[in-house]
C-alpha cells in the first residue's frame, strides 16, 4: 500500500503538471476508471513504464526464430530496441545487401547452396569467470547447423559457421565460462559424411555428437582450426550446458531417442514419437572438454571427417571423458548451477525435476563406479548414485534459470502453462505463477551465469491464444515479464514478438555493454580493418578498367559524391562508400533503384555494393535515411548507356530567368543571411573557446564534427567569388546558399557542443541539488520555467537574490503559491504571464533540494 501511494502521488503529481500545461484534465482515478484499472495494475504499470529517454535496467538478447535473427529489447520496459540480421537478409541494415555483409552471409552457405534463413535457438552471450563480460554473442541455426557470432561493439554478425559434420543442431550456442569455446550439439543423428546410407545401417553409420568450437575472445571469431568434435552414439543429443566452478572443464548435454528408433509409419511400424518416447529414461552424456581439447592436438586421437577432427567414442571412453547417466525420459533442459555443483535437468514427459550433484558423479567417476556400458562401450553411471534429489513441480517441466537467492530456482512447465519456483537444495516447491500460453524457456537476469541477478524472469510462450488483437490464424508469439524480487512471483505485462519462435532469450545488465556510437573513419565493419574503398572528402573518383567502373564516393548531410555516374550497359560496378559523419545517430543509407542494392552507412562506416549494369536506362541513386532537412536532395543519377547506341541530344529548352537586377537583389539577401548565420557561429565558438571545450573529448568531438562542414566554407566562398566576378551571379547564388547550409549544420552541431560543454564546466552537483533537478523536472516546473531563458514563466536564475531572505520566500512560494498571488510583485507577473504559479504539491523535502538546486544553477548562471 505504502507503495501504491507513493505511485499515486507522483501520477497525480504529473497529472495536475499536466493539469496546467495542458488544461486535459485527466487525474490518476479517471484514467483508472476509463481504462478499468485496478490498484495492482498501476502498480505493474509504474514498474514497467519509462519516462522518455530513461533507459532500461537490462537489455535481453531473444532469438528471432524461424527469421534468423537476433531481437534485442529492454527490461522492465519491454521495449525492442533492434533487430540483428544473423541467417536472414535484413535491410534496414543493408545486411546481405552489400558486399561485405553478403560476404558473411555466404559463410554460412552449406554445401554450395545459398542459405538465406535460419531457425535460431539459443542466443549465449561470452563469459569471463563465469559471469558475462558483454563482448560477444553467438547463436546457433538447428536447420542448417551452424553459428554464428555477432560483435556486441556494434551488435553486427561477424561470422557465421557450418558444421562440417552434423546435419542439425539444438545444443547451442554455449560458452565455456572464459569463452575457450562454444558448444554446438547435434540434434538428429545422421551419418558425419555426406554420402547416402540406408535408414536399416542407423545404428552403425549414423551419429550425434557435440562440436566444441575454439572461440578466440579476443578478436571474437571461431577458430574452426583449432576445434573438434566428440563423437556420440545415434541418440538425438539436446540441450547442454558447460560446467563451472566444482565441475570446470566439464560438459553436460541431455539426449532423448536413446531407443535409436527410426519409425516408418509408410512400412506400417508405430510411429517416431511412439518408439523415440518408449523407455523410462535417456541419457545425460558428461564429457571432459578440458582433457578433450587436449587429446584432440594429437592426429592419432581423432579421425578427420569433411576436414573436421572427430574424437571417436573410443578414443574419448579409453581416456575416461565420455560418460553417461540415465535421466527421466525424453528429458530437455540442462541447467548447470552458479556454482557448478549441482545440474538440474527436466523433462518434457516427467513431471520432475532431477537434481544431479557433480560431487556425486565424480566420485563414480574417479572409482570407476560404473553400472554398466552402452552398445558403444560408453560407461554408465548409477542414476540414483547420481542424484541430489528430486522434486514434483508440475507437467511438463522444461528449462531452469537461477536466483542469487541460494537454492532458490525458476522451472518453467510447458504443459501447466506456469513458472515454478523452488529450493533445489531442500527439494521443495515455493510458488507458481500461470503465463499465457505453453512456455518454453524462461529468461532471468544472467540466470545462468555465476551471478545471476534475480529481480525479473521473461516467460517465453509458445502460444499466444487470446492474449491479442486477431491478427489472421498466425498469432504472434508472448514474451511475460515476471517480477521475482518478492516472496511470490508478479506476472507484470505482455510483450508479443512477430518475428518467428523466440526459443531462448538471454538478459545481461545494461551497464556491461559498451558499444560505440561511430566508427574510426573508413572502417570495414565486418573485419574492424581499414576498408579498401575508404574516400575522404576531395578523394571521390570513378574508375575506369575495361568493364569494371568502380566509384569512389562519400556520403555527408546531404549529398552523394559523385552526383552523376555514367557507364556502358554490361559494366560491372563497384560503388565503394564512406559516411563522413562523425555525429551520432547520422546514418545515411544508399540504393540504386532496380539492382536489388541497399547499404546502411553508419558515421565513419565504408562499404561496398556490386553489380552489373546489365539494362540501359536512367536509375536515380539516393540516401534511404531521412537524416536531414535536404535529404530529399541527397541524390543522383546511374545513367547506363548502350554503347552500341547513337543518342541525339533532345531540342534545348528555353528557360526563363530572371533580370540581373532580380538577381543581383537575391545575392545581396543571400550574403546577408550568411554574414548573421556566422556572427551566430562565431558567438557560439567564442564560448567554446574561452570555456576550454577541448579538454572534454565529448565537447571535443561534436566540434570537430561541426568543423568537419566549416572548413568547407573558404573553398565554396572562393568558388562564390569567382563566379560572381564572372558575371555568373545565378551560380554564385548557388555556391552562397551551399555556405548556408554548411553553417546551418555548423551551428546546429555546434550549439549541441555547447550544451555538452555547459554539463562539463559547471561545478559540480551536491546531491541534494542533483535531487532537486529531478524534482524540478518531474514535478513538472520545467513546462514554464526555462533555465537562461524567459518562456511561459519567468527566468529562474538569479531568482534567490530578487527577493529578500529569498530561499525562505521561495520555499514558501512553492509550498503554498496562492497565498502569495496578491503580492503586488506575484501579481504583476501574473498579469504578464497571464498564468499563475500552481501547487505542484511538492513536499518540504524537495522543496530544500529545488533551493540546492536553484542556488546551483545561480553558481553557473554565466554559462546558461
Ligand atoms: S528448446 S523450449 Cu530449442 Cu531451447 Cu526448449
Ligand atoms: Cu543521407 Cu538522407
Amino acid at each position: 500500500m505504502k507503495n501504491l501511494n507513493r505511485v499515486t502521488s507522483l501520477l497525480i503529481g504529473s497529472a495536475l503538471a499536466a493539469t496546467v500545461s495542458t488544461a486535459s484534465d485527466s487525474t490518476l482515478q479517471k484514467v483508472m476508471k476509463d481504462r478499468g484499472l485496478n490498484e495492482q495494475d498501476v502498480i505493474r504499470a509504474a514498474k514497467t513504464y519509462n519516462p522518455t529517454g530513461v533507459k532500461d535496467e537490462y537489455v535481453i538478447f531473444s532469438s528471432g526464430g524461424q527469421s534468423g535473427q537476433v531481437i534485442v529489447y529492454g527490461v522492465p520496459s519491454m521495449r525492442i530496441l533492434k533487430y540483428i540480421g544473423v541467417f536472414t537478409p535484413e535491410p534496414w541494415q543493408g545486411y546481405g545487401y552489400d558486399k561485405d555483409s553478403l560476404a558473411i552471409l555466404r559463410q554460412g552457405d552449406v554445401r554450395g547452396t545459398e542459405i538465406n534463413w535460419g531457425d535460431t535457438h539459443h542466443p549465449a552471450l561470452s563469459e569471463k569467470d563465469g559471469k558475462y563480460d558483454g563482448k560477444w554473442l553467438a547463436i546457433n541455426d538447428k536447420a542448417n547447423p551452424r553459428i554464428a557470432v555477432i560483435d556486441l561493439a556494434d551488435f553486427e554478425t561477424k561470422q557465421i559457421v557450418p558444421n562440417p559434420v552434423f546435419k542439425s543442431n539444438h545444443g547451442g550456442a554455449f560458452f565455456t565460462p572464459n569463452s575457450e569455446y562454444i558448444i554446438e550439439a547435434s540434434q538428429y543423428a545422421a551419418p558425419y559424411d555426406n554420402e547416402y546410407h540406408s535408414i536399416e545401417d542407423y545404428k552403425e553409420s549414423y551419429r550425434g555428437g557435440v562440436t566444441m568450437w575454439k572461440f578466440d575472445d579476443n578478436i571474437g571469431r571461431i577458430l574452426p582450426k583449432n576445434s573438434f568434435t566428440i563423437e556420440m552414439p545415434p541418440y538425438h543429443q539436446d540441450l547442454s550446458d558447460a560446467g563451472k566452478g566444482a565441475s570446470y572443464g566439464w560438459g553436460f548435454t541431455n539426449s532423448f531417442n536413446t531407443e535409436m528408433y527410426t519409425g516408418g509409419i509408410e512400412v506400417g511400424n508405430p510411429p517416431n514419437e511412439a518408439g523415440m518416447s518408449r523407455n523410462d529414461t535417456d541419457f545425460l552424456h558428461v564429457y571432459n572438454w578440458g582433457k578433450l581439447a587436449k587429446i584432440a592436438k594429437d592426429p592419432k586421437n581423432v579421425k578427420v571427417v569433411n576436414g573436421h577432427n572427430v574424437i571417436p567414442i573410443e578414443v574419448a571412453v579409453k581416456n575416461n571423458a565420455l560418460f553417461l547417466i540415465p535421466e527421466p525420459k525424453s528429458p530437455h533442459g540442462v541447467d548447470v548451477s552458479p556454482d557448478g555443483k549441482y545440474m538440474i535437468v527436466c523433462g518434457k514427459l516427467d513431471t520432475h525435476a532431477s537434481v544431479y550433484s557433480f560431487e556425486k558423479i565424480k566420485k563414480q567417476i574417479d572409482n570407476k563406479d560404473f553400472v554398466a556400458k552402452d552398445p558403444y562401450g560408453i560407461p554408465i553411471l548409477d542414476m540414483k548414485k547420481s542424484l541430489h534429489g528430486q522434486v514434483e513441480l508440475g507437467l511438463g517441466p522444461l528449462h531452469t534459470q537461477y536466483s542469487p537467492v541460494d537454492g532458490q530456482v525458476y522451472t518453467s512447465l510447458y504443459v501447466d502453462s506456469q513458472v515454478v519456483k523452488w529450493d533445489y537444495k531442500n527439494l521443495k516447491v515455493l510458488d507458481k505463477e500461470n503465463v499465457h500460453y505453453n512456455i518454453g524457456h524462461l529468461a532471468g537476469m544472467e540466470g545462468k551465469t555465476s551471478d545471476p541477478q534475480g529481480k525479473y524472469i521473461i516467460a517465453l510462450n509458445k502460444l499466444s491464444i487470446d492474449r491479442f488483437q486477431n491478427v489472421g490464424p498466425l498469432h504472434p508469439q508472448n514474451h511475460q515479464l515476471i517480477d521475482i524480487s518478492g516472496k511470490t512471483m508478479d506476472l507484470l505485462v505482455d510483450m508479443p514478438l512477430p518475428l518467428g519462435e523466440p526459443h531462448q532469450a538471454v538478459g545481461i545488465r545494461a551497464s556491461k555493454l559498451h558499444p560505440h556510437i561511430r566508427y574510426t573513419m573508413g572502417t570495414n565493419t565486418k573485419t574492424g580493418k581499414e576498408h579498401i574503398g575508404k574516400t575522404l572528402a576531395g578523394q571521390e573518383r570513378i574508375e575506369r578498367d575495361g568493364k569494371n567502373v568502380t566509384v569512389y564516393s562519400t556520403l555527408v548531410r546531404s549529398h552523394i559524391n559523385p552526383e552523376r555516374i555514367t557507364v556502358n550497359k554490361g559494366d560491372k560496378v563497384t560503388i565503394h562508400m564512406t559516411n563522413l559523419e562523425r555525429a551520432q545517430d547520422e546514418t545515411h543509407g544508399f540504393t540504386v533503384g532496380g539492382f536489388d542494392q541497399h547499404a546502411s552507412l553508419e558515421p565513419g562506416e565504408t562499404t561496398t555494393i556490386e553489380f552489373i549494369a546489365d539494362r540501359e536506362g536512367v536509375f536515380p541513386y539516393y540516401c534511404t535515411e531521412f537524416c536531414s532537412a535536404l535529404h530529399l536532395e541527397m541524390m543522383g543519377y546511374l545513367m547506363v548507356k548502350d554503347p552500341n547506341k547513337k543518342y541525339v541530344s533532345a531540342n534545348k529548352m528555353k528557360i526563363q530567368s530572371m533580370s540581373p537586377a532580380e538577381l543581383k537583389a537575391e545575392y545581396d539577401k543571400v550574403v546577408a543571411v550568411n554574414a548573421a548565420t556566422d556572427s551566430v557561429i562565431q558567438s557560439v565558438v567564442a564560448f567554446l573557446k574561452a570555456n576550454g571545450f577541448d579538454k572534454h573529448k565529448v565537447v571535443a568531438d561534436l566540434v570537430t564534427d561541426a568543423f568537419d562542414q566549416y572548413g568547407q566554407i573558404p573553398d565554396e566562398k572562393k568558388k562564390a567569388n569567382a563566379a560572381f566576378k564572372a558575371g555568373d551571379v545565378e551560380k554564385a547564388i548557388l555556391h552562397e546558399g551551399m555556405i548556408w547550409q554548411l553553417m546551418v549544420k555548423t551551428a546546429d552541431v555546434g550549439i549541441r557542443a555547447k550544451d555538452a560543454l555547459v554539463r562539463k564546466i559547471a561545478t559540480e552537483q551536491s546531491a541534494a541539488a542533483a535531487r532537486g533537478e529531478k524534482a524540478f523536472a518531474e514535478g513538472g516546473c520545467n513546462g514554464c520555467h526555462v533555465i537562461g531563458k524567459v518562456s511561459s514563466g519567468p527566468d529562474l536564475t538569479g531568482v534567490l537574490s530578487r527577493h529578500e531572505n529569498a530561499e525562505k520566500w521561495v520555499s514558501e512560494f512553492i509550498l503554498d503559491p496562492e497565498a502569495k498571488y496578491k503580492e503586488p510583485y506575484i501579481k504583476a507577473m501574473i498579469d504578464y504571464f497571464n498564468l499563475k504559479m500552481p501547487n505542484q504539491e511538492m513536499s518540504e523535502k524537495e522543496t530544500k533540494d529545488i533551493i540546492e538546486y536553484l542556488k546551483w544553477v545561480d553558481d553557473n548562471a554565466n554559462l546558461f
